[in-house]
């Protein structure tokens, strides 16, 4: 990988082909970096095609130049995919926003990359139909990042990820081929699915110009509890009673300085009693008896002791006040910068996987708050720890790599991930052999040679 800023005429010629290029300092640094606060921006400019035909041109130029190219979103990562620190150009899909075609009886939305998940939720809506991938961050995230990530989120228990909404993918490899990959179909069994292998390679494969997406019918009305939980056993307890009889479409946990971190920003605590860990329930209430039903399964819980106190939301105005105390989390700790772990393993391993990694992390960082929380009825929990304001960064950083390896080894033992859904990029990139086998690396190796030859997409993310 290029450690330098590219030679100017190369960049000035960028011009030629694309509608906008970009090289003031503030552009440099606010395209350079996503979410992650560890690499420094450096990239040697920005560019802003408009079609896929510039997209295109734009991949042949940089086979040409040795260009390496950083695919670019809406930045909302959080394991470095998106940041260009070593002189690399930065495509921005931003101004390729546009939705191009809906097709009501397919239920089909075809659109360009750049749109933004909370338009495209929007969108449907105005069709009286629903996109379901969902996340704090729909107002900044676009839809070819979700996919180049297979973003997850917050209703994955009830919908799946991005992966499980795209019916078609155009997309022009780092050969500069432009692919149309499944073309909407529902059904189409004509051998290996190259749609799927460019969900979630992160921009290393090729960029994606347009995406097909499945849209389907709005949920019933929606309920959420909040319900204060008295110690790592109850959390998985009261998700077996929760699933047997609701229909659920979200279940997250988080612990109490989590939520201490994010009532610090004026939000109200949900109920007076406080205990170590919260479940956030969200479900489908289509009658009366469905709410009767979380009431008996609160104090099926409650003569258990799995459960303390809890609340109910009575309109859809509180049942968004609470999922603030959810969704805040992330943006409250923002600040320290925390290091973040996304881990997760399947849900029948996670009590045993609790108990273990709580051990460990007690023992490993005995001076640095951790806060967990996650989507927990997915098996998923980020831990983020957070950095003691007299600790410099890079001290900080070495110490919780070396506990990371010891985790990474509890969810190796487990046979979980280290990615469950923020993706590989820079910040997990050394440690992708705890999840994925020697055999299976070297694989991925070989196709990353066969999409992107000469390595420009993307270089240095996910694998060397
Ligand atoms: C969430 O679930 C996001 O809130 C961010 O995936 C998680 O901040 C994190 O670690
Ligand atoms: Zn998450």
């Amino acid at each position: 990988m290029s450690d330098s800023q590219q030679p100017p005429a190369v960049i000035a010629d960028l011009g030629t082909i694309v509608d906008q290029v970009r090289t003031d300092p503030d552009s440099l640094i606010q395209y350079g970096r996503d979410w992650t606060r560890f690499y420094p921006p450096r990239p040697s400019a920005i560019v802003f095609p408009k079609s896929s035909r510039q997209v295109r041109r734009l991949v042949h130029y940089a086979n040409t130049y040795h260009l390496p190219l950083v695919p670019s979103g809406g930045r909302t990562g959080l394991s470095a995919a998106a940041v260009a620190s070593h002189g690399e150009v930065v495509v921005s899909f931003e101004r390729m926003n546009r939705i191009i075609a809906y097709n009501e009886r397919d239920q089909i939305v075809t659109c360009e990359p750049g749109v933004v998940t909370q338009a495209l939720q929007d969108y449907a809506r105005e069709q009286g139909l629903f996109y379901p991938v969902d996340f704090a961050s729909r107002g900044s995230s676009q839809i070819g990042g979700n996919i180049a990530t297979n973003a997850g989120g917050i209703r994955v228990i009830r919908y799946g990820l991005t992966r499980d909404w795209i019916a078609g993918l155009k997309v022009v490899t780092g050969a500069g081929e432009l692919l149309n990959l499944n073309r909407g179909l529902v059904k189409n069994a004509t051998g290996y699915d190259l749609r799927h292998l460019f969900i979630g390679s992160e921009g290393t494969l090729g960029l994606i110009v347009e995406a097909t997406v499945k849209l389907t019918h709005p949920p019933r009305e929606l309920s959420v509890m909040v319900l204060g939980v008295t110690a790592l056993e109850g959390l998985m307890a009261v998700f077996e009673a929760c699933r047997r009889q609701l229909t659920l479409t979200a279940f997250e946990f988080f612990s109490e300085l989590a939520l201490e971190h994010v009532l610090a920003k004026g939000l109200p605590r949900p109920f007076e009693t406080e205990t170590p860990y919260y479940l956030l329930v969200e479900f489908e209430h289509g009658s009366a008896a469905d709410a009767e039903t979380a009431l008996g399964i609160f104090e099926h819980c409650l003569e258990r002791n799995w459960l303390t106190d809890g609340v109910i939301s009575q309109s859809r105005t509180q049942a968004a006040e609470l999922w603030r105390l959810r969704e805040d989390i992330s943006e409250s700790i923002a600040h320290y910068p925390p290091y973040k772990n996304d881990i997760s393993v399947r849900i029948s391993r996670i009590p045993a996987f609790l108990r273990e990694i709580d051990a460990l992390l007690s023992d490993a960082y005995p001076d640095f708050p951790v806060v967990w929380y996650g989507h927990i009825g997915d098996g998923n929990l980020h831990i983020n720890v957070l950095k003691p304001a007299a600790l410099g960064l890079d001290a900080f950083l070495e110490n919780c790599q070396r506990v990371t390896e010891m985790l990474f080894q509890t969810v190796q033992k487990y046979a979980g991930s280290i990615s469950a859904e923020h993706g590989v990029g820079l910040l997990k990139k050394p440690y992708l052999h705890y999840t994925r086998d020697a055999a299976e690396i070297a694989y991925l190796r070989a196709m990353k040679r066969i999409f992107d030859p000469n390595g420009i997409l993307n270089p240095g993310k996910l694998l060397d």
